[in-house]
């Protein structure tokens, strides 16, 4: 039997209030009200073993960081303890901590990192 074709869809026409009795007719159109979604920061943590050297690595590889910047903030985790890699949604985060654990566990480092509603 030949396939059944659906009829092409009709857009519905904006609700339409009833009149009030003025002759006014009022037309409201429902706009879907979309909101940004919810951000992210991937922070990592400092730790006494883990070489500089990797830690730049892996802001260059997985945030995109120019060298320069990239050791910035392995500098600052360094000495202030945290420090910021980068703010995504939550899947993106949450899918760079976990390549960023995985390279380290990968190195035999014990580089932590974590994320946090921005
Ligand atoms: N403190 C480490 C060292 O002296 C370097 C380091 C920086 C480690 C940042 C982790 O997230 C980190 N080798």
């Amino acid at each position: 039997m030949a396939e059944e074709s659906k009829p092409p869809a009709i857009p519905k026409p904006p609700e339409v209030k009833p009149d009030d009795g003025q002759g006014v007719v009022v037309a409201e159109r429902k706009t879907a009200k979309v909101e940004p979604p919810r951000m992210y920061q991937v922070v990592m943590l400092n730790d006494d073993y883990t070489p500089m050297e990797f830690v730049v690595m892996v802001l260059q590889e997985f945030f995109q960081r120019d060298i320069e910047t990239a050791t910035q903030i392995m500098l600052k985790i360094h000495h202030e303890g945290r420090g910021v890699c980068g703010v995504y949604t939550k899947d993106v985060a949450s899918t760079k901590v976990e390549l960023v654990l995985a390279a380290a566990k990968r190195s035999g480092h014990p580089l932590q990192c974590t994320m946090e509603a921005a």
